[in-house]
């Protein structure tokens, strides 16, 4: 077998809609400006090392179905660590994106000891920087992985013990540092098992407070160390623990009120956690968006059957349309990015499959993308909207937001005496009909 998988592959080029090849792109064109912006600085685009790269292809009945020379899943030697990555980073420049995200145990050598953690850690990041200065891809985000090791099985920063609560800022320190050396546009906290598997052995209130305490702890460091980056949580309601505490945007956003750090963190959605939150993707951006902290997008879907974590490529170009509407309308991305948090199948097995699934999955966001602009650009969706909302920029509306008692708003609403006020047409079918017309 040989030791580059990837490097037989021409690079991804843009060909148009009416090419016949499968590896090319035929909506996304890199450099194309659409709504004064090149489709590449809208989408920021990003490869997930995880799934691509550290993941064997294993699920909870059966083992890795993926051959890869560096074998993953298995006890990873700096040997193995630093074939991975330049196999990593042979996909990413033939890809074309210009961002990867990655958590620490995703690349560097195994590490039992916390010194041997952060010594693999650092040769990883010798590595991998070398290869960001070669290859122009920049880092979208870094991570920590606080849920695999057995020592989190109850969580790391709400872990009943202070001492696991301690490895956790260990590893959070490390990893928020080695960002921070590599250039990385933000700094992501995921807390799959921040959270509980019953409510019979949990001090819910205890809980919060050191999840709160840590989340302080990481934004001081942060500071610290000069970083400019985005702090920024994934919500995620379950999967594996039974709860976790970022259940959705708005749980996101009532946690950091009580914590004083909304002007300090924002969140990372992902499309098939908004899903399994009982949310739509595009409910989840107009929240953020609302709320003033819409920060990145891990993208991917789930499958409308089965209701877990199935983080396959993204696939609906009307409904990611809804969601590029929502982040075009908040301003499109800052430090964020759409990061590809998905898989290929299992029985995906060839290094062909993991260009397939991102090809794929690149053209679907650019096509919604295109689709987005042309709704806004046409801008009846944002008249409906204006319009709808008129009352409330009239003097009436302006007081009645502003100085009015509720007193006040009472003796208006006997004065005025209009027992037959409706609110006008929704016109929910025609403003879909209008959006299909677009998509
Ligand atoms: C898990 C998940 C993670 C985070 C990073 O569901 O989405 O991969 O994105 O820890
Ligand atoms: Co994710």
């Amino acid at each position: 077998m040989t030791h580059r998988i990837f490097a037989d592959f021409d690079p991804i080029r843009y060909e148009g809609p009416d090419s016949p090849n499968p590896l090319v792109y035929r909506y996304y064109d890199a450099d194309r400006q659409v709504l004064g912006k090149s489709m590449k600085d809208h989408l920021r685009l990003a490869v997930a090392y995880w799934h691509s790269f550290a993941w064997p292809g294993h699920d909870i009945f059966g083992a890795g179905t993926f051959q890869r020379p560096w074998q993953p899943g298995q006890a990873c030697s700096q040997e193995l660590a630093d074939l991975k990555l330049d196999n990593a980073f042979d996909f990413f420049e033939r890809l074309g994106v210009p961002f990867f995200c990655f958590h620490d145990v995703d690349a560097m050598a195994s590490a039992d000891t916390p010194a041997e953690h952060r010594r693999s850690l650092a040769a990883i990041a010798d590595r991998m920087q070398r290869k960001m200065e070669e290859t122009r891809v920049g880092l979208l985000w870094g991570t920590a992985n606080l849920f695999s090791h057995p020592r989190y099985a109850a969580g790391g920063a709400t872990s009943p013990d202070p001492d696991i609560f301690a490895w956790a800022a260990f590893q959070v320190r490390e990893m928020l540092e080695t960002t921070h050396r590599l250039g990385g546009a933000n700094y992501v906290l995921w807390g799959g098992r921040e959270g509980y598997d019953t409510i019979l052995n949990t001090d819910m209130r205890q809980e919060l407070d050191q999840l709160g305490r840590f989340l302080s702890l990481a934004v001081e460091h942060k500071h610290k160390i000069g970083f400019t980056g985005q702090i920024l949580i994934e919500p995620k309601p379950h999967e594996p623990a039974k709860h976790q505490y970022d259940r959705d945007t708005a749980t996101v956003y009532g946690f950091l009120a009580r914590y004083g750090l909304t002007d300090e963190v924002k969140v990372n959605i992902e499309a098939n956690h908004a899903t399994l939150a009982g949310n739509s993707f595009e409910h989840e951006i107009a929240t953020a968006a609302a709320l003033g902290i819409f920060g990145s997008v891990d993208i991917n879907r789930g499958d409308p059957q089965n209701g877990w974590d199935t983080d396959q490529f993204p696939n609906d170009v009307p409904g990611l349309t809804l969601a590029l509407i929502e982040i075009l309308k908040a301003g499109g991305f800052t430090s964020g990015g759409f990061n590809f948090d998905a898989k290929v199948r299992r029985q995906s097995v060839d290094a062909e499959d993991l260009f397939h699934g991102h090809v794929g999955g690149i053209d679907v966001l650019a096509r919604a993308l295109l689709n987005a602009a042309a709704i806004i650009e046409d801008g009846r969706l944002r008249r409906f909207v204006e319009d709808r909302y008129a009352g409330w920029r009239g003097d009436f509306g302006r007081q009645a937001l502003g100085r009015m008692s509720l007193a006040e708003l009472a003796d208006h609403a006997l004065a005025t005496n209009d027992a037959d006020r409706r609110p006008p047409s929704g016109r929910q079918e025609y403003l879909e009909n209008l959006i299909n017309r677009f998509v």
